[in-house]
């Protein structure tokens, strides 16, 4: 199963919407194995957006990064990845497709809600900034896995650990 980093940004915790947020997560079906809320530091800005470095957009990229604090999220599911980068909608809110996360909340590219891992690589990566593997909540299954397990065995759902 795949496995991304998301975040809720500085300017979505402040405006409110991290139950809104994970709400689409969860709605979706998708598996959210760890969750912390964290003010990121300098440090932790520049490894999360190292690939950045250089760029004009930089310098206020880990201004924004550091004026608050964040949700962190590792969400687990088939095809994750491009899930997630679909449902949270392209960079630019105003140009992100009606609907996505960043359509329907976000306010300019700079403020735009939602981080969310582009590539595998770059999901384990972001994970291992944010998290450490004892973090990871992996000893669980959702109610579509007990009953999925439940229909292949014939036992009763909601029993499973
Ligand atoms: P992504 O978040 O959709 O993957 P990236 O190009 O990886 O977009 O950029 C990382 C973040 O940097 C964006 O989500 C946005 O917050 C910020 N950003 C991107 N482009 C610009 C820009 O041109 N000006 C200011 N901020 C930008
Ligand atoms: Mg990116």
């Amino acid at each position: 199963m795949e496995r991304t980093f998301m975040a809720i940004k500085p300017d979505a915790v402040k405006r409110g919407l991290i139950g809104r947020i994970i709400k689409r997560i969860e709605n979706k079906g998708y598996k959210i194995v760890a969750m912390k809320m964290l003010q990121p530091t300098l440090e932790i800005a520049e490894k999360h957006y190292a690939e950045h470095k250089g760029k004009p957009f930089y310098p206020e990229l880990i201004k924004y990064i550091t004026s608050g604090p964040i949700v962190a999220m590792v969400v687990e599911g088939d095809n994750v990845i491009e899930g997630t980068r679909h449902m949270m909608g392209s960079t630019v809110p105003n140009s992100a497709e009606v609907g996505t996360i960043r359509a329907d909340f976000g306010m300019t590219k700079e403020c735009n809600v939602v981080h969310g891992s582009d590539s595998i690589e770059a999901a384990e990566r972001e994970i291992a900034i944010y998290f450490t593997q004892d973090e990871l909540c992996e000893n669980w299954k959702t109610m579509m896995e007990l009953v999925l397990e439940a229909q292949h065995s014939d036992s009763t759902p909601f029993v499973g650990a």
